[in-house]
């Protein structure tokens, strides 16, 4: 509970079993809620984060096996989303790397400028690769070119907004272009009740088994085909 509203804090995870413990640990008492969303982990991640659930009441673990490609981060995130009940949802990666202790300075931020969502925003930084920075700043500078949005961060996997705007959401990717979609559906819909807030990720824990190179092309695509999509 923060200022009078229930938080929801929602995390995709896959293959994050090393650290899954101290991670859910280290949740600050502000959340009302935990919803661990997991998804074709091929180590110990499901049955470890059940286990959890009895020491600690707020989190709830949600199995979704659905993929394309071999990944279902966007099915994840609908899906927790689908099922969390404080009146600010949370969403952010479960390795470690998005300040989830920060929420209260963001909501802040968030009342001060009357935003109803906000994607959190790594970039300019000084700690992340070149090579994702550049992949980042393509898609940023397709994004202002087809839609006219400036973005710091196309990619920011760390949301935070109203559950009264999710019906605005219109979220229907279950790969990774939910992350440009939930963005620019939200700015889509929400106009200047949209904005990013400036945030510094942190190490991740765990190894990464992200594909850059492909999974930034096809984003690249998706975001493209998207603008010439008709929309709802
Ligand atoms: N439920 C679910 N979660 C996933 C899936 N793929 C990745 N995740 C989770 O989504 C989050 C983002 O994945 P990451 O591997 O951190 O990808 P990234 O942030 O682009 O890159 P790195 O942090 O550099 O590895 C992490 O919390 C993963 O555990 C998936 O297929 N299903
Ligand atoms: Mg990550």
């Amino acid at each position: 509970m923060l200022d009078n509203h229930t938080l929801s804090l929602i995390m995709p995870c896959r293959n994050e079993e090393g650290h899954l413990a101290s991670l859910i640990n280290a949740v600050p008492a502000f959340y009302d809620e935990i919803i661990l969303v997991c998804n074709a982990s091929t180590d110990g991640t499901y049955r470890l984060a059940r286990s959890l659930e009895s020491g600690t009441p707020r989190l709830r673990t949600i199995r979704d096996d659905r993929t394309i490609n071999g990944i279902g981060y966007g099915f994840a995130h609908m899906t927790g989303i689908d099922a969390a009940s404080g009146d600010i949802i949370v969403c952010a990666d479960s390795d470690g790397t998005y300040p989830i202790d920060d929420v209260p300075r963001i909501l802040d931020d968030m009342t001060r400028r009357n935003l109803a969502f906000v994607s959190c925003s790594r970039y300019p930084a000084d700690n992340i690769p070149w090579k994702l920075q550049l992949g980042v700043r393509t898609l940023n500078a397709e994004i202002l070119m087809l839609y006219g949005l400036r973005l710091h961060d196309s990619l920011s996997g760390m949301w935070v907004f109203h559950r009264s705007v999710v019906p605005s959401l219109h979220l229907t990717e279950g790969d990774w272009n939910l992350s440009p979609q939930i963005k620019l559906n939200a700015y889509r819909y929400l106009g200047r009740r949209f904005g990013e807030v400036r945030i510094r990720q942190r190490v991740r824990s765990g190894s990464s088994k992200q594909r850059y190179l492909v999974t930034g092309l096809r984003h690249l695509i998706w975001i493209a085909k998207n603008r010439f999509t008709p929309q709802v």
